[in-house]
């Protein structure tokens, strides 16, 4: 059942419950922040302390990051682009079958993106809930210029502990040390005991959130990048909208088009960064 709801302050979001999974997402930034299986424990990690405000990001869930992922050249601009703050169009909602329910949301340009961003585009988000949270994220340049994208469905996931997980799916792979903005090549499998800042490369097969319970699988597709984040102890401390000890339940692996991985779109093509999480 698709339930539209709203908080206090006006904040809507999204309520969907199938014979899968449930789900939650918001208007804002068509920002899924609670995603469980039937029987599971949820897959997506949502701050204690979240914000639900419109024009703050929530923290947790899926951030869109684009039209740019990082910092932009103009450091006035936010990072991660703009799209995860902007009030998306709900285009609707379809129960397929009892397992399955789809969602399409939409942003397109306006005066406040083109004082951002000088291009004119189409950028829709196409949500899949059941047993497996699947998105895709279609850029679409409706403008008479090529231009240039970068962006990250910036997933947050829910873990044990983030002692007790390992990523596989990444040996030998080129990564950029965003600690040290050093260029290295990934030796095995991931393992956490300090801050981990890292855009890999070259990624072209399934990545394994392996925990102590259970084992999420992450597949990307038209993506040859993927950002690995735990901002461990020290950094966690600095986020904004995250408990002290947050960062040892969570852990971000997102799937990107990312540096290397920037994607150029000319006028009337599309691309679309398509993830599937099961
Ligand atoms: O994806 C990793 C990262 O770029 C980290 O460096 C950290 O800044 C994180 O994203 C969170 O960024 P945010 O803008 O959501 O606070």
């Amino acid at each position: 059942m698709i339930v539209l709801k709203k908080l206090a302050n006006g904040f809507a979001y999204i309520e969907i419950k199938n014979s899968s999974a449930e789900a939650k997402i918001a208007l804002q930034g068509a920002h899924i922040f609670h995603y469980a299986r039937v029987g599971e424990e949820p897959i997506l990690w949502l701050s204690e302390v979240s914000d639900f405000e419109v024009g703050k990001a929530i923290r947790g869930g899926v951030p869109v990051c684009w039209p740019w992922f990082g910092f932009n050249e103009d450091k006035t601009l936010p990072q991660h682009g703009f799209a995860r703050t902007a009030l998306w169009e709900f285009v609707g909602g379809d129960e397929v079958d009892e397992k399955t329910t789809t969602f399409t949301f939409r942003l397109t340009y306006n005066e406040k993106t083109l004082g951002m961003w000088h291009y004119k585009f189409l950028l829709e988000l196409k949500i899949t809930i059941s047993d497996k949270l699947i998105m895709e994220l279609k850029t679409t340049n409706i403008d008479e210029r090529t231009f240039k994208i970068s962006q990250a469905l910036h997933t947050y996931f829910s873990v044990s502990h983030i002692s007790d997980v390992t990523i596989k799916g990444l040996d030998n792979k080129p990564y950029l040390d965003a600690l040290t903005w050093k260029n290295e090549v990934q030796k095995g499998d991931i393992t956490f005991n300090q801050e981990v800042d890292r855009v890999y490369q070259e990624v072209d097969g399934e990545i394994a959130l392996s925990d102590k319970n259970r084992t999420i699988h992450i597949k990307n597709e038209n993506s040859s990048s993927a950002v690995i984040w735990n901002p461990w102890i020290e950094k966690c401390g600095r986020m904004s909208a995250m408990k002290p000890n947050a960062y040892e339940s969570m852990l971000c692996i997102e799937p990107a088009n990312a540096f290397l991985d920037a994607r150029v779109i000319k006028p009337q093509k599309s691309h679309t960064l398509k993830a599937t999480i099961f």
